[in-house]
């Protein structure tokens, strides 16, 4: 495979980087430590490296070194649609080479071998409980898999470290292409009275993943714009953070990506796309059938804060501008919707939320992030189920957090240990004991 040859090539020439940092420059600080840093979820510390995604907190995410329109812009498109293929996507994240349409396909080729859900992971979904919630069902069906780790198989014969990346990239193509249709699986397993739709072998991940939701173009699109944009910001958010500490104890892709699915699952995270949609959706039901007005909108939004909850989907702990995954979702939606009621709410709400964020003075940013914009195209083209909003997250996240960690391997990044000290011990450090 084209990709994996370039991919062994970055790897080597990188490597040297690494090893000279880390030999000559290792005593370099590159950052300090507060006590408000410490009790307050190690905020701005600078302690992780990746090389996949950048965060600028006024510009926003970079792809290796692409803003999102530029990343659109350089991917090849499938025939016929606005969007590129999301396989393109993830080999430029594992490589940083935007590759040609040969090397896409040969991409394609590999993934379709690859997607089909094993058997047993589908008797699992079935025998779950009906009112299991699709993260829980999405993360148990990651789990499952496990037993195919191919890491766990070479690495119980004896491995060398230098080697570890190959098993790892190998368990990342077998697990990746099965999200998709582990998600879709569930889906109708549990929306659709299990009425499940067969595989498409015509068509690339995003086709694939719509045909088999059962959602008619131009949801291919969505699916392949959405899956790009949710797959990366940087190392430091829960989901991305999660898989690789869990990684780091050379735990494989599926027992990591797991983990970083159930952070992801959290209202502060992932959940939150989910959120905006029951927050508007009862606030649309509140004006039994009258026309939201900013006035009625302000009125919500601070009913909301004033009985101690967040307004979901604005907010973060790197931004402090507007998204720009949230304003990527916005131009679609200008583009594709610009009339529909729902859409039309969300936008008075970016009129409104930031100024009631401001006014309350206690978010650092009171701009909207990703999620506030999601659901209302996923509404749109008829996934009106919320709940199931963040299982598509997490297919998208994978794509980053995969690329990142099968990196981990390649520079052999040890195991994660940050070190903890007592309430005492900062109260010594600030002079008060
Ligand atoms: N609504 C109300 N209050 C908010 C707020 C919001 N949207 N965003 C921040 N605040 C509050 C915090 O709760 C905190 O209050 P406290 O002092 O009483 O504890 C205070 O403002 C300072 O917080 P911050 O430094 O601005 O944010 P943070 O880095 O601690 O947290 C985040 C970031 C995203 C968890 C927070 O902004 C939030 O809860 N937003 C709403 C949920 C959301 O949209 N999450 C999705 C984020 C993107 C993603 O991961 N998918």
């Amino acid at each position: 495979m084209k990709m994996k040859e370039v991919l062994r090539q970055k790897i080597e020439a990188h490597r040297t980087r690494t090893v000279r940092l880390l030999k000559e420059y290792g005593d370099t600080e590159i950052s300090k430590v507060t006590i408000a840093q410490a009790i307050g979820g190690a905020r701005g510390v600078r302690c992780l490296v990746t090389d996949v995604s950048y965060l600028d907190p006024f510009e926003g995410i970079r792809f290796r070194g692409r803003t999102i329109p530029e990343t659109f812009e350089a991917l090849p498109k499938v025939p016929g649609k606005e969007y590129p293929y999301v396989e393109s996507f993830f080999y430029y994240m594992m490589t940083s080479d935007i590759p040609t349409m040969e090397e896409t396909l040969e991409v394609v080729e590999e993934f379709k071998k690859r997607r089909n859900l094993p058997d047993y992971v589908k008797g699992i979904m079935r025998a779950m409980p009906k009112d299991t919630h699709p993260m829980t069902m999405f993360s148990a069906g990651i789990l499952a898999m496990q037993r195919e780790s191919v890491f766990v198989e070479k690495y119980n014969e004896g491995m060398s470290k230098f080697d570890y990346w190959e098993p790892t990239l190998e368990d990342v193509l077998n697990l990746l292409p099965k999200l998709p249709s582990l998600a879709a699986f569930i889906y109708r397993l549990k929306y659709k009275d299990d009425d499940q739709i067969a595989d498409n072998p015509e068509l690339d991940m995003g086709g694939n993943f719509a045909h088999q939701m059962g959602i008619e173009a131009p949801y291919d699109d969505v699916a392949r714009m959405y899956f790009i944009l949710h797959s990366d910001h940087e190392s430091g958010n829960v989901s991305a953070h999660t898989t690789h500490l869990v990684a780091s104890a050379l735990s494989d892709a599926y027992y990591s990506l797991s983990a970083g699915i159930n952070g992801l699952a959290g209202p502060l995270h992932g959940l939150a796309n989910q959120e905006v949609l029951s927050w508007t959706m009862k606030f649309m039901d509140g004006l039994e059938g009258k026309e939201p007005t900013e006035e009625v909108i302000k009125e919500a939004l601070w009913a909301t804060l004033n009985s101690g909850q967040v307004i979901p989907g604005y907010g973060h702990a790197v931004l402090r501008k507007t998204d720009p995954r949230y304003t990527s979702q916005r131009e679609f939606c200008l583009k594709n919707l610009p009339d529909y009621p729902l859409f039309k709410v969300i936008s008075m709400i970016y009129q409104v939320a930031p100024g009631v964020l401001e006014e309350q003075g206690k978010a650092k940013n009171p701009w909207p992030n990703v999620d506030a914009q999601s659901g209302v195209i996923q509404w749109y083209y008829g996934l009106t189920e919320w709940d199931f909003y963040t299982v598509l997250f997490g297919i998208g996240r994978a794509i980053g957090v995969l690329t990142n960690i099968t990196w981990d391997r390649a520079l052999g990044y040890p195991i994660e240990r940050p070190k903890s000290v007592t309430t005492d011990m900062l109260e010594e450090a600030a002079g008060i004991k």
